[in-house]
Formats: C-alpha cells, sequence, structure tokens
C-alpha cells in the first residue's frame, strides 16, 4: 500500500515540475500511459488470488483517479497561469488619454492651385488634366517645336524606356488633348506636374505650371493682358498691381511675349504668352482662318514661393513638416 501512496507523491511532484501543457502530456504517460507505471500495476492485478483481487482493484481504482486528479489539477493551474500572465500582457487601460489624431494640411502648392482654380473659374474657364507621361507628338511636335529644338535633347527631357515615351517638359499637352475633344470657344487652363532635367534653388526637375488657353472668334492680345492682369490683382490680392508684356519668343505663340508684374520697387517675371500659333490650330483641326486665341504660362510654385515669402523652390519639396506645418 506504501508503495500506492509513494506512487501518487511521485506524480505529485512530477507534474507540479512540469510548467507548460506539452510537458505535462509528456510526464502523463509515465503514470497514465499504455506502458506507464499504472498499466504495470495493473497487469500485476491478473497474478493475484480471486479473494484479494476485489480489494486490491478497489485500491487500484483509486489510486488511479487520484493520479487523475492530480493531473487534472495541474492541468488547470499551468493553464489558468497562462491565462493569468496574457491577460497582463495584453491589459488595456480604458482610463488611459486617447491618442491624438494628427491633422494634416494642405500642401502649399495645392492651396494655391485650389486658389487660381477658383479666380480662374470665376472668369469662366475650364480646369483641365491629363498624363505626365506623354508621346513626343502631343509633347513636342503638335506645339509647333521642331526636331532640332534644344528642349528635345536627351539630357534636357526624360525620357522613359525605348525612347517612345516621355515625362511631360509643360502643361500645353494638356491643352493640346482637350481641343481635340472640344471644339472652339475654348476657354480652358491646364495645371499640373511638369519634369525637366534641371535643378538648384529656382529649379527643381519637377515643378508645377499652370497654363491657360482661349480660343474663339475674337480672341486678341488685349483680353489677354486683361485676363493676365486680372488674374494676377485678384491672386495677389494687390489692386494696383502693374503688369506689362515684353517681346519674347516660343514657338508654340507667336507673337509671343514675357509677363512682368511690378514688385518690390521693381518688376518681376512671372510667365510667359502670346498668341496661338496658326500651325498649333491647324494641329488641331481648328482653321486659323476662322478661329484665334491666346495662351499663357506661369509657374505655379513660383506663384506659391511668391504668395508666402518662401525663397527657395526645394523646400515645397523636401516633405519637411517643421516647413509644410507653417500653411496648415
Ligand atoms: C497651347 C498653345 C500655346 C502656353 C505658354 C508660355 C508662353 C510660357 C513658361 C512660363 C514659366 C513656363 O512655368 S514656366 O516655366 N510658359 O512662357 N506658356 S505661352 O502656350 C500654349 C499652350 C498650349 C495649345
Amino acid at each position: 500500500m506504501d508503495k500506492l501512496e509513494d506512487l501518487i507523491s511521485e506524480a505529485r511532484v512530477a507534474f507540479d515540475s512540469a510548467t507548460e501543457i506539452a510537458q505535462l502530456e509528456q510526464v502523463k504517460a509515465r503514470f497514465l500511459g499504455k506502458s506507464g507505471a499504472l498499466a504495470q500495476l495493473r497487469k500485476g492485478l491478473a497474478s493475484l488470488s480471486p479473494e484479494e483481487r476485489p480489494k486490491a482493484g478497489a485500491r487500484f481504482n483509486d489510486v488511479k483517479g487520484s493520479i487523475e486528479q492530480l493531473l487534472g489539477d495541474r492541468r488547470d493551474a499551468i493553464q489558468a497561469k497562462a491565462l493569468a500572465a496574457r491577460l497582463e500582457q495584453e491589459k488595456i487601460d480604458v482610463t488611459m488619454p486617447g491618442r491624438d489624431r494628427a491633422s494634416g494640411g494642405l500642401h502649399p502648392v495645392t492651396r494655391t492651385l485650389e486658389r487660381v482654380t477658383t479666380l480662374f473659374r470665376s472668369m469662366g474657364f475650364d480646369v483641365a488634366d491629363g498624363p505626365e507621361i506623354e508621346t513626343d507628338f502631343y509633347n513636342f511636335t503638335a506645339l509647333n517645336q521642331p526636331a532640332d529644338h534644344p528642349a528635345r535633347s536627351m539630357h534636357d527631357t526624360f525620357y522613359l524606356e525605348g525612347e517612345q515615351h516621355l515625362l511631360r517638359t509643360h502643361t500645353s499637352p494638356i491643352q493640346i488633348h482637350y481641343m481635340e475633344q472640344h471644339r472652339p470657344p475654348v476657354r480652358v487652363i491646364a495645371p499640373g506636374r511638369v519634369y525637366r532635367v534641371d535643378s538648384d534653388a529656382t529649379h527643381s526637375p519637377m515643378f508645377h505650371q499652370l497654363e491657360g488657353l482661349w480660343v474663339d472668334q475674337t480672341a486678341t492680345f488685349s483680353d489677354l493682358k486683361g485676363v493676365v492682369r486680372e488674374f494676377l490683382r485678384n491672386f495677389f490680392e494687390i489692386e494696383d498691381l502693374e503688369v506689362r508684356f515684353r517681346p519674347s519668343y516660343f514657338p508654340f505663340t507667336e507673337p509671343s511675349a514675357e509677363i512682368d508684374m511690378t514688385f518690390k520697387d521693381g518688376w518681376l517675371e512671372i510667365g510667359g504668352c502670346g498668341m496661338v500659333h496658326p500651325q498649333v490650330l491647324r494641329n488641331v483641326e481648328i482653321d486659323p482662318e476662322q478661329f484665334q486665341g491666346f495662351a499663357f504660362g506661369m509657374g505655379l510654385d513660383r506663384l506659391a514661393m511668391l504668395r508666402y515669402g518662401v525663397n527657395d523652390l526645394r523646400l515645397f519639396f523636401d516633405g519637411d513638416l517643421r516647413f509644410l506645418r507653417q500653411f496648415a
């Protein structure tokens, strides 16, 4: 009988030494398994006399029951401990203050874009956009930019592999697409990202342009002057801002001019413009004998720099939140 008591004690010590369920199952086999200690005992019962057997059998069952009970208790204890540890680890303090949701803000160039589109819409302009990846036709040929123009050189334009496509160097292709879809009168602005192989404090390989186009039977250079002046006065909120037009050259306009505006006791170049070249109109099947128009272009980032007093274009594209938060 002592031997059986010892077996129970031995089982208790063994079960208690197991700290995980898998380990406990291994230990269990030593006592309750097919060739475990209890199975051996059971075999011994067969050699007892019929008189001894019932009592020994009952005793055997008691011992087995005790060991099973110990096993169950230990299993519960291990599981309870694991659960407690997990609860401790995953504890959520519902009284903690919530995490603040950071509020975003619009990028200064986006804010400028919104301001610009609102002003032009109020003057009756539609707003169009188009792909940043273009073909040579839409970016150059349709705009009367000859094959030997320096802007077409490999180091002035980003060409895509195969050289069939390029990153647009201006937003003018947008107006070409637009005129293929809309017959005159056409009054549209084309803002967007453009790309050039250029990089310093005032040039970034990616920047933003704002172009405008008005094609009608009677759209004249003086309409152009009025639209540009009205826009700049409203944009900068300077009632007596003056604008002057200096003769210039662009392949897609004739005549062409640089746009200057008054700024700090002097003049500041803010864009270019001109009457749409008759060949550009022909390229989109508009008869230059019936229709004429004007176009203008400005740097959107340039407008943002002037409006917000930013002196380095690259600040807009560095993504430094200390800079950007000032505009939110
Ligand atoms: C079509 C026909 C003509 C758009 C024009 C300019 C003059 C111009 C520059 C100003 C500074 C670009 O941002 S900048 O680098 N733009 O000087 N852009 S006329 O002429 C067009 C456009 C579309 C169909």
